[in-house]
């Protein structure tokens, strides 16, 4: 891969909206990514595994529970750092920005918002520094878009101390490797509860999911429980019913609306950059109008996108945002981001399909982006129930 000579369009000021903290933070992330990401992250894509190696880093830079209380290991900052510390990773691989959402968002925040205080203290410092790395179950085989339809399940084991989970979670990322698992299940009365699975529990297993051509190098897979045994103790006491994994999604999808904001830079700077050296018909193709008609397009959209990213991060740290609103920038900015994508691949010509540059990987990984975390349909869903009141899903 080519070396990573990515400068951030920033093309109204927005540095001016951050303080000095949010600069010092998003360029220590920056820098991060730079040395110790882009020189391996196409090859751990092309080889399909995630690397582990980058695990401490994530954890230096502050990407696992930017905002959990530093009482808990986490890095006690504001929703604008989290928002910055996801573009940066995500602008060198979503695969690795779904790692660090995952852990932070997933697993960190429901621990943090719906455990006990000893799930805190035995979980979160380990979640924080890396030692321990979660994964989220609430997909199923058969309910995706419809998570409250889910059949996993647990009963009394009948012993005072333990509960009997059974059911399977499938595209689970971070699955093969997790530590915990934080796992959405219903109990006899069909009410759904976050239960915490731990490796080595007698019954629970996690195979990888292969053949992907997206997200390659993040790690996917099910999470699947025959009978296995867990401590009633590892029942998230704080919150219960489908609100609590939904509020656990708001979270992560105000990080991907960030995320994808990378993803779209590292695009439009990779083909900008191109296209100013790359000479066709004696002329830099920069030169011709349909080239620059996309580059245009893509600095409009990409500016479009911070502006609604700042003040969604704005409103969550006044405690204002609310999931409709956290939906529409998730929806708005990861299809501007595919779409970006798509055109930057198209200026590079035959190179853009290339390993060599990085765009084609974040078009594939784009394609689990505008999926996960709630359905490009699925948003806009959200987004039509909030203005007209009528519930379009069922
Ligand atoms: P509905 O009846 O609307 O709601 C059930 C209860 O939940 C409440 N609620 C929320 N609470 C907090 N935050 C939200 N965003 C909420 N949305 C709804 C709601 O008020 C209600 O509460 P209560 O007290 O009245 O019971 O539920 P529904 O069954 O009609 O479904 C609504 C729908 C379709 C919007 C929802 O289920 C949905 O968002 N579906 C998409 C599923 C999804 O996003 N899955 C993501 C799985 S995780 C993942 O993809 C990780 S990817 C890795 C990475 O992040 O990188
Ligand atoms: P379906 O729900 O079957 O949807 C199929 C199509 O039907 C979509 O186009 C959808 O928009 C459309 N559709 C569905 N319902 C409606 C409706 N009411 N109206 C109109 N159209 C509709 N999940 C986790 O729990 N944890 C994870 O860590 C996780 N990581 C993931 C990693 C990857 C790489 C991927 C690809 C997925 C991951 N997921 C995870 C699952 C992800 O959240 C689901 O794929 C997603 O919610 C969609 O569910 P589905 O794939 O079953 O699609």
């Amino acid at each position: 891969m080519k070396p990573d000579l990515f400068e951030a369009p920033d093309y109204y000021n927005l540095d001016e909206l951050l303080t000095e903290e949010h600069k010092m933070i998003r360029d220590a992330a920056r820098s991060w990514v730079k040395r110790d990401v882009s020189p391996i992250i196409e090859q751990a894509a092309q080889d399909a595994k995630f690397p582990e190696s980058i695990i401490p880093g994530l954890a230096s830079i502050g990407a696992f529970g930017p905002y959990i209380p530093e009482e808990y290991g986490g890095a006690g900052l504001d929703q604008i750092s989290y928002g910055l510390i996801m573009q940066e990773i995500e602008r060198g691989d979503s695969g690795v920005r779904s790692t660090a959402s995952v852990q932070s968002s997933l697993v960190m925040y429901p621990i943090w918002k719906y455990g006990s205080e000893e799930h805190r203290k035995k979980f979160l410092p380990k979640l924080a520094s890396g030692e321990f790395m979660g994964s989220f179950g609430l997909t199923e085989p058969d309910h995706g878009s419809n998570p409250g339809g889910m059949t996993t399940n647990f009963k009394d084991a009948g012993d005072g101390e333990n509960i009997i989970l059974n059911g399977a979670k499938l595209w689970i990322s971070n699955s093969p490797f997790c530590d915990v698992a934080v796992v959405w299940a219903k109990n006899e009365e069909g009410r759904i509860h976050g239960v915490i699975v731990e490796r080595g529990m007698e019954g629970f297993s996690t195979p990888e999911t292969h053949n992907k051509w997206s997200l390659r190098a993040s790690a996917t897979g099910e999470l699947i429980f025959q009978d296995v045994k867990v401590p009633k103790s590892n029942i998230l006491p704080g919150r219960s019913g489908l609100g609590a994994p939904l509020s656990c999604l708001d979270s992560a999808r105000f990080g991907i609306a960030w995320g994808a904001i990378g993803a779209a830079m590292d695009c439009y700077d990779t083909a900008l950059r191109y296209a100013k050296e790359r000479i066709q018909f004696g002329k830099p193709i920069a030169a011709f109008q349909l080239q620059q008609k996309k580059l245009a397009e893509m600095i409009t959209e990409i500016t479009k996108a911070q502006l609604l990213a700042w003040r969604l991060g704005v409103l969550r740290e006044e405690g204002k945002a609310t999931s409709a609103q956290i939906s529409m920038a998730k929806r708005n900015n990861v299809e501007m981001a595919v779409k970006i994508a798509r055109e930057a691949r198209q200026i590079l010509g035959g190179m853009g399909i290339t390993g060599e540059y990085s765009i084609m990987r974040h078009m594939m990984n784009l394609e689990s982006v505008i999926t996960y975390e709630g359905t490009h349909d699925i948003h806009l869903l959200i987004t039509g129930l909030d203005i007209t009141g009528e519930n379009a899903f069922k």
